[in-house]
């Protein structure tokens, strides 16, 4: 905790260290998947499963959803986690050639 002067140490000679709460709360991204005319359902519901430890019946509600309104959201995750989720998502989706495609969004 700081002292009343908001300063890191005491000025009045306690060499305690001063422990200085951190108060930013982190940001967040969506993983954000877009829909498309030729990646089969069935590997989108894969896709959810396999990076976004999505049960069945939840990857199915959220593969219809992006069906539907053409994107929806994935997962929330920190920026770097996203960013992982994102390359694996549109590298897996590549590796089977279809065009499936992912973006991170801050919320
Ligand atoms: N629109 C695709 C189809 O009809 C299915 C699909 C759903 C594709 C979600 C991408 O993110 C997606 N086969």
């Amino acid at each position: 905790m700081q002292n009343d002067k908001n300063l890191p140490y005491s000025p009045d000679g306690d060499a305690s260290v001063q422990v200085i709460p951190k108060l930013t709360t982190p940001k967040m991204f969506s993983v954000v998947l877009l829909n498309d005319d030729f990646t089969p359902m069935d590997f989108v519901v894969l896709v959810l499963k396999k990076f976004f430890n999505k049960k069945e019946d939840e990857a199915i509600k959220i593969m219809l959803d992006v069906h539907q309104k053409g994107a929806g959201v994935a997962g929330v995750y920190s920026l770097e986690i996203g960013e992982m989720k994102v390359m694996q998502t549109n590298q897996f989706a590549q590796m089977h050639q279809y065009p499936l495609k992912s973006s991170l969004e801050e919320t």
